[in-house]
């Protein structure tokens, strides 16, 4: 007799996508409308968009030029789309990415508004099975993760925030209704790219903006300023050029490092050059040499440059010394570049609080109080950055072979494949993973290569009859030591406090996390891995 209360049948697909951002979109695109499988997308937010989603705080903007902060996949796409700005702005960005999901029509097979909690993989049936937070549940051949690199906010547990009167928040969870600052006085905690950006933002806006600095960091001018005509013709007229630049660079950016040592020129030139370098602004800066994060006599030049600029800047000199006090290597954190930051400490309505030398001790219903003051506020903004790229991954609790937790595989710090795939994890990629050049690269470029090898690996599983690949042990041991090697050979790991090395989250291991061997290298490196038949990769039916 059949059951008069059959459990509902959980809907299968080839392959189940977690997120729709940049590389979610892509991938969907890719294995639906090129390999004709049955994908679904699950999206926490209510649109298209990823981590521009999230990140609407006041000033968010991208630090790619807006020309390279695309996909290139489509030379039609890349063509009709027309950016507005030099650093195209998060509404911008979002548009964009609503005119690609329109134009691909891929917001049918994505399910907005739904969070996976939960993905298992079931061995006997070779599927992964996905729980979201409403309790739904879905299964597929392959499990593909697009949840991005800086997703999960880091708030940091400063005592006294749940008694706190006035309003707090992240830059990354902004109320998509905003934030009105008119006469109101903010707090503003922390000084990466993030706080950066909105600092002049919210200064313009607020009674009193006090900025609370435990890192000093550099910050080269972006010199954003609208497109002139000519160059978005120059650009649509050389897509193929630009996307071959873009794919041949070590950080996907649509500019070629100079092939000359700081020990080249003589120090006037080495200042000329900064100088024109300083005008041009953008992540550029870091090109004027190209030993300057391999060398740290180098590297201190570029340095005494920027902090002389910020002494020339900002007109009270104990201000002036507390924002040029940087203790490490100019970038060798992830190099903000801003719009008037360093003269916002000019405005008479702020302040810069020093937490280094008086931590924040506590948070009081009316405000911070460090060791040595209190400060009373309205308003907190939290731009303490993210719990990086494990945060979005171990938030999923994945299971793989035998329910082995990712969190439990990655307890000493992310240990995988190429960044692409983890051992016990069969049929489980992870675009843009640990290990991968992610952050360290212009993302959509990193993410269409991801997203292009993943297709191929699929495909040729396909084409050949197999239904399963899976990483192996000792490919995993090569490569982590290759990770290491890579970002020992530069300066990157002499930032102790950097979220590269997971030093942010209290608690969390020190590992060096994405590839710092180059773009162009990885490629090169996981194509040779496709020729060779997936080396380093157990392939069965
Ligand atoms: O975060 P961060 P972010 N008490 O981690 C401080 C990308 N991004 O959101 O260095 C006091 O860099 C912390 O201090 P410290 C980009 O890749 C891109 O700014 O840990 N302070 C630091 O100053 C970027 O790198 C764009 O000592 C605390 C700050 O908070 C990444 O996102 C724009 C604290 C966090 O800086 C993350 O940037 C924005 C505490 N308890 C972001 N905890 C563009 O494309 C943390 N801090 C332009």
């Amino acid at each position: 007799m059949p059951d008069v209360n059959p459990a509902p049948a959980i809907p299968h697909y080839d392959a189940l996508v977690i997120g729709a951002g940049f590389s979610g979109l892509y991938q969907l695109l890719c294995l639906r409308d090129r390999l004709g499988l049955k994908v679904q997308v699950l999206e926490a937010g209510e649109g298209v968009g990823g981590t521009w989603y999230w990140n609407r705080y006041p000033g968010a903007r991208c630090d790619s030029e807006s020309h390279s902060y695309n996909f290139t996949f489509s030379k039609e796409l890349f063509e009709e789309w027309e950016w507005s700005e030099r650093y195209p702005e998060q509404p911008e960005i979002m548009r964009y990415l609503n005119h690609v999901a329109d134009r691909f029509d891929l917001k049918r097979d994505i399910r907005f508004g739904t969070r996976v909690t939960g993905a298992r993989y079931d061995e006997a049936a070779n599927r992964w099975t996905v729980t979201t937070e409403a309790g739904e549940r879905f299964s597929a051949q392959f499990l593909i993760t697009a949840v991005g690199c800086l997703s999960t906010a880091n708030v940091p547990k400063i005592p006294g925030l749940e008694d706190f009167a006035g309003q707090w928040v992240h830059t990354g969870q902004w109320p998509h209704e905003g934030v009105d600052f008119t006469g109101k006085r903010v707090g503003l905690i922390g000084t990466g790219s993030t706080g950066i950006q909105a600092t002049p933002v919210i200064a313009a806006a607020a009674k009193h903006l006090t900025v609370f600095q435990r890192t000093a960091n550099y910050s080269v001018p972006a010199h954003n300023a609208p497109l002139k005509p000519e160059f978005k013709q120059w650009v649509k007229a050389n897509h193929a050029t630009l996307r071959e630049v873009m794919r041949s660079t070590p950080n996907g950016h649509p500019f070629v490092i100079a092939d000359r040592s700081v020990w080249d020129v003589s120090d006037a030139e080495r200042e000329a050059l900064y100088e024109a370098a300083w005008a041009k602004g953008g992540l550029q800066f870091r090109a004027t040499f190209r030993d300057l994060l391999v060398d740290k006599a180098a590297n201190d030049t570029a340095a005494a440059f920027l902090k002389n600029k910020i002494r020339e800047i900002v007109k009270d000199p104990a201000t002036a010394a507390t924002l040029a006090d940087i203790d490490h290597p100019y970038a060798a954190k992830r190099p903000p570049i801003d719009s008037d930051y360093f003269d916002t400490f000019n405005r008479d309505n702020v302040t810069l609080v020093d937490v280094r030398a008086a931590p924040i001790e506590r948070v009081t219903p009316d405000g911070l109080q460090t060791r040595e003051a209190s400060y009373p506020l309205d308003i907190i903004v939290f731009a303490t950055g993210f719990d990086a790229m494990t945060g979005p991954l171990l938030k999923l609790n994945i299971e793989g072979r035998n329910g082995m937790p990712l969190a439990q595989a990655w307890e000493a710090g992310p240990r995988n494949y190429l960044g692409l795939q983890v051992a016990g994890f069969p049929n489980l990629f992870t675009i843009t993973g640990p290990g991968s050049p992610s952050v360290l690269c212009n993302m959509p470029v990193a993410i269409e290569q991801h997203v292009e090898w993943i297709t191929d690996c699929i495909a040729h599983l396909r084409a050949k009859g197999l239904a399963r690949i899976e990483t192996t042990e000792p490919a995993m041991a090569g490569w982590v030591a290759q990770v290491n090697d890579a970002a020992a050979a530069t300066l990157l790991p002499e930032a102790h406090h950097s979220w590269y090395l997971g030093a942010n989250v209290p608690g969390k291991p020190r590992v060096f996390m994405p590839y710092a061997g180059g773009m162009a290298h990885y490629r090169a490196i996981c194509d040779e891995v496709a020729a060779k038949g997936y080396a380093g990769f157990a392939l069965s039916d």
